[in-house]
Parts: structure tokens; sequence; C-alpha cells
């Protein structure tokens, strides 16, 4: 159940007409399938491509590839090519895709010049006995599976442009800069009570080459458990990483907690164990088998929600 603060944070960003739409936003839960949540605004146009697949008949894994290549396709940057570099000049790209029957997962860390990501980690997860690939290899992967790519032979020369530069004229090397991290990561609840979900990330700006975050790692920024519901993170990986933050989320809902309250908890269970002034940057998405969905923040957190009749993005008050 969500508490007053939190209820009105979600319908103010409803507006008042709103308010009076199918208001899932009083116990945050529907009974409406497909049920989509993803983070920040510009999950929204990736909820409506994936609400879009399942009407038109594709399944819930479908969904989250589909929704999610709208996001890497678009021109923002922190998802995708469009993505801020690596401290070398070079876009580092992080996936991961998680299905709930069969609790099947694949994943791709620190590709270079893959286009989506997310259909790189749903080819790993469907057409290779592994979870993860990383780096060169997994590359080499989306190029034989026929994968769009993009030329990165020029990397030599971005790193050297790199070197050169002054290093000082620079904002986004402070990790919990505003504008150089976000992730897409987007869960689905299909009409049969499958869940899926996925996200993909550039990182963060800046990082040191071959530093891979908590995005494409199963139970840190993906998790899903076909029996409970599913959870996903964006932020600062670091911080999410080192306490297997979304597995948590899925094991509080479990024990019957909103996915709200689990959230909260979460990020509760993480600021305790942390310095008192550091700043975490960590968001948490998740949705149950039920239909009940939520999120929380150490910010103000955007997230978009959609089932049929709603399309809304929503707001988490910071923790
Ligand atoms: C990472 N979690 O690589 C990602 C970045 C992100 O909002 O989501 N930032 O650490």
């Amino acid at each position: 159940m969500l508490n007053r603060r939190q209820f009105l944070s979600s319908t103010a960003a409803l507006g008042v007409g709103a308010m009076m739409t199918p208001t899932a936003t009083a116990e945050q839960q529907t009974d409406k399938r497909p049920l989509i949540i993803s983070t920040w605004k510009f999950g929204q146009a990736a909820n409506e491509k994936a609400l879009a697949t399942v009407l038109a008949g594709g399944s819930t894994l479908d969904a989250v590839e589909q929704g999610i290549r709208v996001t890497e396709d678009s021109d923002n940057s922190s998802v995708g090519l469009s993505g801020k570099p690596s401290a070398a000049g070079i876009a580092q790209l992080d996936a991961c895709i998680m299905h709930g029957p069969g609790h099947r997962a694949g994943a791709v860390a620190a590709i270079e010049g893959v286009k989506h990501p997310i259909s790189a980690a749903r080819r790993v997860m469907e057409k290779t006995p592994h979870v993860m690939l990383a780096g060169d290899g997994a590359r080499w992967f989306a190029i034989e599976e026929g994968l769009e790519t993009v030329d990165t032979s020029d990397r030599g020369k971005k790193a050297k442009a790199w070197r050169k530069r002054d290093r000082n004229e620079s904002t986004e090397t402070t990790p919990a800069g505003p504008d150089n991290h976000d992730t897409i990561t987007l869960l689905v609840l299909g009409a049969d009570g499958t869940i899926s979900g996925g996200c993909s990330t550039s990182g963060l700006a800046d990082k040191v080459p071959g530093r891979v975050g908590d995005s494409p790692i199963i139970g840190s920024g993906l998790y899903v458990d076909n029996e409970v519901g599913a959870a996903g993170a964006t932020g600062i990986g670091e911080n999410v990483m080192r306490y297997c933050a979304s597995f948590l989320i899925v094991e509080f809902m479990r024990q019957g907690m909103h996915p709200t309250e689990a959230c909260q908890k979460a990020i509760a269970r993480i600021a305790a164990n942390e310095p008192k002034d550091k700043q975490l940057a960590i968001n948490f998405i998740a949705l149950d088998k039920k239909g009940r969905f939520g999120a929380a923040g150490t910010d103000n957190f955007p997230h978009a929600v959609t089932y049929p009749g709603f399309n809304e993005v929503l707001t988490a008050p910071a923790e």
C-alpha cells in the first residue's frame, strides 16, 4: 500500500483529469494485461512499442526486445550507440534480458559498435548455452548473428584524441553527474502470468574502458522470477551490483511486500551500509505476479507505466 506522499506524487504526475482515469495509482495495481513498467521518461515510448507488440500477438519477450530497441534507436546520451563514450572515447554498451519461464537469461557486456545490444543479449540466451558474452567476443557473436553493427576501426584515433584532451575541461568524469548515466530497464507482465524483462545502457560516461556496470548482471540490474515478479535498476551501477539489488527486491516481494515497498526497502538496506554523505543515485522499478507495480529512487524518479487504457509517466519521490 502506498503512503499518502507517494500517492500524491503519482497522481500529481498524472494531472488532475487523469485522476479520474483507471486508477491503478491508488493501489498501484491493475488487472489489465500486459502491464509494462520502465525507467525514466524515455521509457514511455518503449512501453508504447512493447504494448503494441503484445497487442499484435507478440510474446512478453518480444515486447521487451522491441520496446528497448526504441530507446536504443533514439538520440539520447545514455542508451545505445548515441550514449556517452568511455574514457577512451568509445561507447561500450551493456544489456541483458530475462524470461520468467525456464528462468532463462542472456547478456552482453562492454560491447562496441552494435546497434541493438538487447537483441544481442536475446540471441545469447536463445542461441548459446551461455548467459553472458563480453567485449570483442560479444561483438564477434553479434556480427555472426547478422545484427546491425557500425565500424569501430577508428577506436585507436578516438583513444589518442582522448589522451590529448584537457581532462579538467570535462565535468562528465563525475560518476554521479546529472546527465552522464541512465538506463532503459523494462518489465512486462503478460495475460498468462508470464514475466519478462530487459535493460540496456551505455553505462557511466567516461568510465574506464572495460568497466561493466550492474545493467547486464542478472540479479543486479535486472531479475525476473516467474512465480513472484520482476525488478530492475538504473543509477550508479557500483551502488547496485554490490547488493544484488534487483534480486533483493524480488525476494522482498516474495515475502509479500508491495513492489514500491520492496524498492524502498532495498534503498534503505543499501543506504544503511554506505557513508551518510555518499551520493548513491540509485533507482528501482518492480512489478509482481498480481499486477502490482511500483518504484523508488534516491532522487525523484520518473518511470513509465503502461497497460491497456493507461500510459503515464509517474514520479516516485526521493527516498
Ligand atoms: C551503470 N546502471 O552502468 C548503469 C547506468 C545507469 O542511470 O543506469 N545510470 O551503472
